[in-house]
This record gives C-alpha cells, sequence and structure tokens, in this order.
C-alpha cells in the first residue's frame, strides 16, 4: 500500500516536472558496488600483517571479521539492510587458499575465487575485482609496476594477468561483466630526480598485462589516479593526467575516487569531461577528511553533486562503487550507513527538476536557475526514501540500526581482536 505521506510527495514532485515513480523504478535497477574490504579494515586473507601503500584505517573497534566465513556472514547481513541492485568489489588479497596452501599473488586463479562466487550466486549479486598492488612483500621501496627491478615489475605483471582471468570467470559464472580496477600505490616520499622513467615503466608495465589480452564483453579495465598516499607525499606515479592519458588511449575506463584530488576540486566538475571522451566513467565514492581519510560515505554536498552529474551523464555509463574503511566504528553500521547514504545521493539526484534547470540556463535566466536549486531542497525526499525502501524490501531508517546492535551483540562481540 502506498502511504498518504508518499501520495503528497509524489505531488509536490510533479510541480517541478519530477515523476516519482520513475526515479523509484530507476534507482532500484542501478548496480552499485560495494567493497569487501570495509569489514576487515582491508586485510585480506593472504597473509598481509599490516596496510601499507599510502592508504590507512584507524581505530580499534572490536568485531573486525578475521576469516572468509566472518565476512561473508557480515555481508549476509549487511546486504539485506541495503537497497537497489547491489555488486560486490573485492580485492585480490581476499583470495581463499586451500588447506596449507600459501598463496602467491603472481599465482592466484578462479578457484581461489570459488567460494566467493558461490556466495555471489546465493546472494544474487556480481562481483567485481581489484588486483592488489599493496600490503605485500614484492611491494619494492613502494613500487609494484613502475619499480626500477624488472623481477618486481613482472611479478606484478603476472599479477595483473591473474586478475583479469579472474573476472572473466566472475562474468561468466554470474551473467555480468565485471570491474577490473588498476589502483598501483607508487610514489615517493622525497621529490623525485626523475619523475618521467617510472611513468614510463609503468606504461609500459600496463601495456603487457592488456597484451595479455581479456574479453571485453566479460571483463572492463578501470585505472584509479591519486594525487598523493601518505609516506608517499612528493610523488605519485599513477596521477591523474597520467591515469586519464594511459585510459583514454587505450580504452579503459577512468576511474576517479574523490577522496583522491586536492580538497577544492570537485569531481562532479571533472565527470561531465569525462563522458566526452570516453564512454564509461568508473567512480569511488567516498568521504575524504582533510586528506584521503576514507571515512564512510554520508549524503553531503560533495556526493549530491556527484550523483547530479551521474544522472545528468545517463547512470548506464557508470561503473558506480564505494570505497571506504573505517575501524572506529561498527563495520556493519559503516558498510549500511554509507551504501545507504550513496542511494540517498542517487534518488536526490533523480528527484531533481533537470529539465527546467537546463531552460533556465539556456535562457541565461540565473536567477530562476538558482532558485529552484535552492527551493527543492525542502521537498519531501523522506517520503519517498520510506516508498523506496519499502519497495527494496529493506527496513526503513529508524528500523536497521536495532538489528545491527543485535548482531553485534551476538556475533560481533564474540570475535577476539584479530
Ligand atoms: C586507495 C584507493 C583504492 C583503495 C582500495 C582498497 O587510495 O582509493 O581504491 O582504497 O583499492
Ligand atoms: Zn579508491
Amino acid at each position: 500500500m502506498v502511504s498518504e505521506i508518499y501520495g503528497y510527495a509524489r505531488e509536490y514532485y510533479a510541480r517541478y516536472g519530477i515523476d516519482t515513480e520513475a526515479a523509484l523504478d530507476k534507482l532500484l535497477t542501478v548496480p552499485v558496488s560495494l567493497h569487501c574490504w570495509q569489514g576487515d579494515d582491508v586485510r585480506g586473507f593472504d597473509g598481509s600483517v599490516s596496510l601499507d601503500g599510502g592508504i590507512q584505517t584507524t581505530g580499534n573497534y572490536p568485531g573486525a571479521a578475521r576469516t572468509p566465513e566472518e565476512l561473508m556472514s557480515d555481508l549476509d547481513f549487511s546486504l539485506k539492510l541495503m537497497p537497489g541492485t547491489k555488486r560486490i568489489n573485492l580485492h585480490a588479497s581476499y583470495a581463499i587458499a586451500a588447506t596449507g596452501e600459501k598463496i602467491s599473488r603472481d599465482r592466484i586463479e578462479p578457484r581461489h575465487f570459488e567460494p566467493w562466487v558461490r556466495f555471489a550466486k546465493e546472494h544474487g549479486v556480481a562481483l567485481d575485482f581489484n588486483p592488489t598492488f599493496f600490503s605485500h612483500p614484492m611491494v619494492a621501496d613502494n613500487l609494484t609496476l613502475s619499480s626500477p627491478d624488472p623481477e618486481v615489475r613482472n611479478y606484478w605483471i603476472r599479477h595483473g594477468i591473474c586478475c583479469l582471468r579472474i573476472a572473466e570467470y566472475f562474468a561468466r559464472e554470474l551473467g555480468s561483466q565485471s570491474l577490473v580496477n588498476f589502483w598501483m600505490p607508487d610514489g615517493y616520499k622525497e621529490t623525485p630526480a626523475d619523475r618521467y622513467s617510472p611513468r614510463k615503466r609503468m606504461a609500459d608495465s600496463l601495456d603487457r598485462i592488456l597484451d595479455a589480452g581479456y574479453d571485453r564483453d566479460l571483463v572492463a579495465v578501470s585505472l584509479e589516479s591519486k594525487v598523493f598516499g601518505i609516506g608517499l607525499e612528493s610523488y605519485t606515479v599513477g596521477s591523474a593526467e597520467f591515469c586519464t592519458g594511459y585510459s583514454l588511449k587505450n580504452r579503459l575506463v577512468p576511474l576517479m575516487d574523490n577522496g583522491h584530488y586536492h580538497p577544492t576540486e570537485s569531481v562532479a566538475d571533472k565527470i561531465p569531461s569525462m563522458l566526452l571522451f570516453s564512454d564509461k566513467v568508473a567512480l569511488h565514492v567516498t568521504r575524504g577528511v582533510r586528506w584521503d581519510s576514507d571515512h564512510v560515505v554520508r549524503t553531503d554536498d560533495t556526493v549530491n553533486d556527484i550523483a547530479l552529474e551521474a544522472v545528468r551523464g545517463g547512470l548506464d555509463r557508470f561503473f558506480l562503487a564505494l570505497d571506504y574503511f573505517d575501524a572506529a566504528i561498527n563495520r556493519v553500521a559503516a558498510w549500511v550507513t554509507g551504501y545507504r547514504a550513496f542511494e540517498k545521493s542517487l534518488l536526490t539526484a533523480l528527484l531533481w527538476p533537470h529539465k527546467m534547470g537546463r531552460e533556465y540556463q539556456d535562457a541565461a535566466d540565473f536567477t530562476d536557475m538558482f532558485v529552484i536549486s535552492e527551493e527543492i531542497k525542502t521537498a519531501p525526499f523522506g517520503a519517498v526514501w520510506d516508498e523506496y525502501c519499502r519497495r527494496a524490501g529493506v527496513p526503513a531508517e529508524g528500523e536497521w540500526m536495532p538489528l545491527v546492535r543485535k548482531y553485534e551483540k551476538e556475533v560481533l562481540f564474540k570475535r577476539e581482536k584479530a
């Protein structure tokens, strides 16, 4: 039964030419990829002891997942609280070894991800993938694909190729194209004496990975840029220009993570330019607080603006993914809050008076253009959001957190500290 308050909201939005029914139908089908790494502080299962690569998870809230079973259990619980079409984004470091087996990242195979495929099938979700170029002894002096040491480069090239095969396996098994995102932390703390050669080596290494070939129907490859990492402040090999240039030249998908730019830069503004030159654009939605801190996503102006541009550009042209990791709060609540927050931003964007706004802009009526952009903020969004959750079969606001507390008490707090 449609609530009275939703009926009111529908009429309210109609005054701005906005069809709430169309927005709800659309959002239910938009895939958003949930990163597995919030559940265990980006630890993975292949033996890494500490997180490096210039990223950090801070906090020691109890209950982090320590095993594949625990991570899957937490995901299983969390997915039920998230509306919409979910995908799961795995990192190569979440490979699952056979008993007694020691996995080498340059030899990972589809079989190491069979339990994940089973999990995905059971939950009706598709899988995306990421090679893991950090937290590993073969990362030499903070370099992987750009290392001057051919042995190091070759190791990571083999890793990249393995990942393409695993993603093809995901796509085949799950009937949905898999996005493989390459992010390499390579960089220098100190001002380098040679900025060119590491980038040249990185480009050559990527060429060699792509030369191995992959089925473009099954797999899309993206490349994620970054401005700097902690301990790597002076130079990043995979800068914005490097990654955009390489992606466009090689028909990869450029990936923008909104934590990866100087704080006054706007990823929302970058999106339309990327769409002019690339069929697809990939996003990591995160929340940087003063640096790329990867706080849990909230429905703030940055994320709302990104969602607006994704809607305006056509959601079908985007690979949408989340990327945050906070160990200071309940990790399941973090997963769910961030996911729901991004869905709220997408719904807000779908409920924006795009047609009116464009007409005012083209008529140089900047007054009306400005006024509606403010007016729409007090539209009865909550009523449409509640209706969305109802149609998606997930609890409304106020209903899901008690379930998390119960799960915390019964499951998470019983875990020893990892
Ligand atoms: C790091 C990048 C990258 C990682 C994940 C774990 O700054 O954002 O996407 O967060 O691969
Ligand atoms: Zn990212």
